[in-house]
């Protein structure tokens, strides 16, 4: 039956459920250095050097790409603090979120 002793109307087995992922996508522009696109996939997506440059060579090539998967509180937070970055270095440099 329903949960009624525990005091919600759950099912018996309900599950936890796993959260909703985000991709983080970064997106091309003319103007961004890409050495400072390396910097932030750096410090706030912590890839290696060489997995930055890769990524970074990947969005100037096709326009965009992914930096990483995470919830959606995590996800909205290295999005704010990307752009944040950008700006204060009067960069144009994009950075958004959508679900997995
Ligand atoms: N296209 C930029 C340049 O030629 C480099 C760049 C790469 C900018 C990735 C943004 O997300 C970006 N300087």
């Amino acid at each position: 039956g329903s949960g009624i002793q525990q005091g919600l109307l759950t099912k018996p087995k309900a599950k936890p459920k796993k959260p909703s992922l985000y991709k983080v996508l970064l997106l091309n522009d003319d103007y961004t250095p890409m050495e400072f696109v390396v910097q932030v996939l750096e410090q706030f997506f912590r890839k290696g050097h060489e997995e930055a440059m890769q990524i970074m060579l990947h969005v100037h090539t096709k326009g965009v790409g992914i930096c990483g998967v995470f919830t959606y509180e995590v996800a909205e937070t290295k999005v704010t603090q990307v752009v944040d970055f950008a700006r204060k270095n009067q960069h144009p440099l994009q950075c958004t979120m959508e679900k997995e």
